[in-house]
């Protein structure tokens, strides 16, 4: 069905070249399965899990770099820039970091000093290889009234963890760029919790270089409005910003149908405006926003799948299942036209 190939499609990556990097997340599968499209559209990778916290240190002294090697390897091979993904999350991370030999909290001293081991091991590691890392993940609460989210590294170290990951990371490769990485980064009351906590370490000099805007996004929200308005207010901290996660689910958050076997129509076409007017916004705060990576990069394979909704597939990207360009791809490319 597929009326054009690969080589005829304009490259993502050279059709933005001069405004930002073009990015996927990449597992050791799609390395492989998405080689082609991949090495075409862009020139920038992140591991999808194969740097997190569970996956390079499942315990105390062991680490486990095999894969994420591989990924650094294939990133080398495409002449691709690579953004770490996470060093501190309160997900995805083993209990071991948190606890004592008997199964009981560790101590805060002891917290951070395995939270700096992990650091300079990981970032060490790959010191001149990543050059933007997300320190801390998701650490700002959704809840009104809260600025920090509930965690065991709260609950252990308090809040002073967040400062001690950017000061580890910064010691482990000084020429990383940093970033704090969030989704619901767009909603006006979370957009202000993630702003007072990047504000407060600019004031206290801790070594932060940017904000990660995850944009999860779909064909209903955040309006583009609240987009620009996230943008504006990131930007006036005076760090750059970094769209890490995007994608553009056919559903809203809260819509729970499950019916669908293939993307309808209708929802693509509205899936194609808003990846268009998204593009457009990025580019004209390309100042600002030097990178774009999708949490995927095809609709064979992505972490929509059965979430929220268990067993319901997604198609959140501007490449379909058979790799082929979807309404979305070209009107990204017309983004790029004024
Ligand atoms: C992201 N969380 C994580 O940063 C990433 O590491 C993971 O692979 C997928 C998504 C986003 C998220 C969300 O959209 C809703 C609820 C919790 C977390």
């Amino acid at each position: 069905m597929a009326t054009i190939t690969l080589a005829e499609t304009p490259k993502l990556q050279e059709v933005f070249g001069d405004q930002f990097r073009i990015g996927a997340a990449v597992n050791p599968i799609t390395i492989h399965t998405q080689r082609e499209l991949l090495a075409h559209h862009f020139n920038s990778i992140t591991a999808e899990n194969e740097m997190k916290f569970e996956s390079v240190h499942p315990e105390e002294d062991r680490y486990t770099f095999e894969t994420a090697d591989r990924l650094i390897d294939f990133a080398a091979e495409h002449g691709m820039a690579v953004r770490g993904h996470t060093l501190v999350w309160h997900n995805q991370t083993p209990s071991w970091v948190f606890e004592t030999a008997d199964g009981r909290p560790c101590d805060a001293q002891t917290l951070l000093s395995r939270m700096r081991s992990h650091i300079e091991t990981v970032a060490g590691r790959y010191k001149g290889q990543i050059y933007a890392w997300d320190v801390v993940n998701e650490a700002v609460s959704d809840k009104e009234g809260e600025l920090l989210r509930p965690s065991r590294w709260l609950d252990i170290a308090g809040e002073d963890f967040i400062a001690k990951a950017f000061e580890y990371a910064h010691a482990a490769d000084p020429n990383a760029l940093l970033f704090y990485n969030d989704y619901n980064e767009s909603d006006p009351r979370k957009r202000e919790r993630i702003y007072t906590l990047v504000k407060g370490l600019k004031e206290r000099d801790v070594p932060i270089h940017g904000i990660g805007l995850q944009a999860h996004w779909s064909v209903a929200h955040p309006a583009l409005e609240d987009i620009r308005s996230a943008i504006e207010r990131y930007a006036s901290l005076g760090v750059k910003l970094h769209v890490t996660e995007l994608d553009v689910s056919l559903f809203s958050f809260d819509d729970r149908r499950t019916d669908l076997t293939a993307p309808p129509e209708e929802l693509l076409e509205r899936q194609a405006e808003r990846y268009e007017q998204f593009f457009r916004l990025f580019r004209e705060y390309s100042g600002v926003i030097d990178s774009v990576t999708f949490w995927g990069a095809a609709d064979d394979y992505t972490w929509l799948d059965g979430f929220p909704v268990r067993g319901r597939k997604n198609w959140p990207f501007p490449f379909d299942t058979q790799h082929d360009p979807k309404p979305a791809y070209w009107q990204i490319l017309n983004a790029a036209r004024r």
